[in-house]
């Protein structure tokens, strides 16, 4: 069982996970529409992860006897100024994800909730993966520059980031 407190933090945690899987979404058409086909496909990709964290957190407030509320998605952003801002914002999204995974987790301490605090571990490993693959897709805009050809190099290179930790 968990408490009404860890209940609707992680109520709140599948709203954000469905609102990070419109937001890459978004990304996507935006890459889609301007000619960056790769980091399109990365995006469409990330978005579908983000379903699944949003579905596995649903299962789990089941599981665990609660009232998994599905959630309603708004002001999800559009226009992006330039490529850069798209991987930009994707970081700052992933930053804020964690955190916001780490306040539940010290609820969970406070409430001695272990077994939620397991079931988080899941989420800690996957956002050092997304925060490192984000970072590596900036680093891609300093390494090669975006004159010139550039931010075409660029986008065929953020399909072969990887992440091996
Ligand atoms: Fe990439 O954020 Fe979900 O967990």
């Amino acid at each position: 069982l968990i408490s009404a407190d860890i209940e609707n933090l992680l109520n709140q945690q599948i709203k954000k996970e469905a609102h990070s899987a419109a937001l890459y979404l978004s990304m996507a058409s935006w890459c889609d529409r301007n000619g960056f086909d790769n980091s399109a496909e990365y995006f469409y990709k990330q978005s579908d992860e983000e379903r699944q964290h949003q579905l596995k957190i649903f299962h789990y407030v089941c599981d665990m006897g609660g009232t998994a509320i599905s959630p309603d998605t708004n002001n999800v952003k559009i226009e992006f100024s330039s490529f850069r801002e798209v991987f930009e914002d994707a970081l700052d999204a992933e930053i804020a994800i964690t955190q916001s995974f780490k306040n539940i987790a010290a609820r969970c301490h406070k409430e001695q909730d272990y077994v939620t605090l397991e079931f988080l571990n899941w989420f800690f490993k996957e956002q050092r993966e997304e925060e490192y693959k984000a970072r590596r897709a900036l680093e891609l805009f300093d390494l090669i520059g975006e004159e010139g050809t550039g931010r075409w190099e660029i986008d065929k290179h953020v399909q072969k980031i990887s992440y091996s930790g």
